[in-house]
């Protein structure tokens, strides 16, 4: 009995031991491996940027968007519209002069996406399911 208990203690230290010394390395390895995922600066690698903006709905029947005032960088740039609702709702993109960019599926608890491709400039996104707009189911979508 009291012999056994000595070899599973020093099993056990020695497992600790090992323990101690591989996550000394693999803290190491961590460190080296996160610092060039760092944010790099983007942009000005010439039109080839992609973009998404998350636009979703309160869960709930409030007739509005999560979000008021979204921005993203120019070039192909895809809403991801998350409908948390049993209401329809859509997300149709337009530019200053009301011309109609992009719009997604009409949808009802789910997820849907679409994209455009936008210049810098200012843009406006809203569901375009009668009374919802006026509702107050709008935004302001910027793109730098
Ligand atoms: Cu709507």
């Amino acid at each position: 009995m009291k012999k056994a208990s000595a070899v599973l203690a020093v099993t056990a230290l020695a497992a600790l031991g090992l323990a101690a010394c591989g996550g000394g390395s693999d803290d190491d390895s961590t460190t080296a491996a996160s610092t060039p995922a760092s944010t790099a600066p983007a942009g000005g690698g010439g039109g080839g940027g992609a973009s998404t903006v998350d636009i979703a709905t309160p869960s709930g029947s409030d007739l509005a968007f999560d979000q008021t005032d979204v921005s993203t960088k120019a070039g192909s740039v895809t809403v991801s519209f998350d409908n948390k609702q049993a209401t329809p709702h859509d997300v149709v993109i337009e530019d200053s002069s009301g011309q109609e960019l992009a719009k997604t599926d009409l949808i009802s608890s789910q997820t849907v996406t679409t994209t455009a491709d936008l210049q810098p400039g200012t843009y406006t996104f809203f569901c375009d399911v009668p009374g919802h707009r006026e509702a107050g189911m709008e935004g302001t979508l910027t793109v730098k």
